[in-house]
């Protein structure tokens, strides 16, 4: 499917073409949150375009009451907003290159625990399998959907239907007519065109569930699935490769992850120093700002920044997607 444009399943249009249909570069990011044109874009079959006015959410499976639930139906429910950050894991197959997309949204959406108690979620349910209306080939596999499973208690506490973001409907690109959001958790986890949950007592056989978005980590002795977001700090000022004159230069930018961030180190020329940080709280998933000024005679410098969490988790130094962020910086003239 992918390469040619054109109606896939009744009432959705699927416009293919590149992964990545926007990234724009950290010094777009300088705000607390992130305008929608500056919001990264990822489709791995392209965008959906969901035509179909008879849209509806289905909540299936392990449930004591099948739900269907429409838009105007969605949005008539109590909702919440919430500001979080929506950071993409990279590409699958090149998983420890660092791509730096990521956004700090308000979402308006309805808690998904509602949606599961209306659904009356049987005691045997442990997954939830959250599948996309959009389908396509990706890295040589034909894909009926794109499909993500997710720990039910995670998407219980915090999941959202999201219908909203920044004060305004989703746009396509980023999943309308409504997605799932779970705090804390990649991008990846972030269902666009959110076609149906389904309540499981297991794992989904999928390209992006068991065979893609795999990882090791420290302690489990097989992979695990990509869900909790790394400790991460980015350089949104000064941008990469910016010139300035002799003097202070304010050095900031945004640090999170999946618990609160504590510190964050500034590096010129390998020498460290801590930034002023804002606290980040315990279950809040919105980025955190950081800032450090510092003096700079003429000369060419790398700046870096690296982040440490609340459970003492360092921003690696090379080799890893999450590795120190770094920007060039030339200092020239008379100060
Ligand atoms: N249905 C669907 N949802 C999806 C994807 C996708 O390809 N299809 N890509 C995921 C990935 S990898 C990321 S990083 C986020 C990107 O969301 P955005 O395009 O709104 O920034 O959507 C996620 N949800
Ligand atoms: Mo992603």
């Amino acid at each position: 499917m992918t390469g040619e444009a054109g109606a896939g399943a009744a009432g959705l249009v699927m416009d293919p073409a590149a992964t990545t249909k926007r990234a724009p570069p950290p010094d777009r990011l300088g705000s607390r949150i992130t305008a929608t044109p500056d919001t990264y874009v990822i489709g791995h079959f392209g965008i959906a375009r969901v035509t179909d006015p008879d849209w509806s959410l289905r909540i299936d499976g392990l449930v004591g009451n099948v739900l269907r639930i429409s838009l105007p139906q969605l949005r008539a429910l109590p909702s919440v907003t919430v500001t979080a950050v929506l950071e993409c894991f990279g590409n699958p197959l090149q998983p420890a290159i660092p791509v730096r997309r990521a956004a700090n949204v308000r979402w308006r959406g309805v808690p998904v625990r509602a949606l599961l108690d209306a659904a009356r979620v049987r005691p045997r349910a442990s997954i939830v399998w959250a599948r996309g209306l959009d389908s396509g080939q990706f890295d040589g596999t034909d894909c009926a959907c794109y499909l993500k499973d997710l720990p039910l208690a995670t998407v219980a506490e915090r999941g959202i239907i999201a219908y909203e973001m920044n004060g305004e409907p989703l746009t396509s690109e980023h999943g309308f007519p409504a997605r799932l959001f779970v705090p804390g958790y990649f991008g990846t986890c972030n269902v666009k065109w959110l076609a149906a949950l389904t309540l499981a007592g297991r794992r989904p056989e999928h390209l992006f569930t068991t065979r893609l978005y795999q990882r090791a980590e420290p302690g489990a002795d097989a992979p695990v699935p990509v869900r909790d977001l790394d400790v991460t700090s980015l350089i949104t000022s000064p941008r990469e490769g910016q010139t300035v004159r002799p003097g202070t230069v304010t050095i900031r930018g945004w640090a999170w992850g999946a618990v609160p961030v504590t510190a964050v180190d500034v590096g010129v020329r390998d020498t460290w120093q801590p930034a002023e940080l804002e606290p980040g709280g315990a279950g809040d998933f919105a980025w955190q700002r950081f800032s450090a000024v510092r003096r700079f005679g003429p000369g060419d410098y790398r700046i870096q920044v690296r982040a440490t969490d609340c459970r003492g988790r360092v921003q690696p130094r090379a080799g890893a997607r999450n590795q120190i962020h770094e920007v060039s910086l030339q200092v020239r003239g008379d100060s």
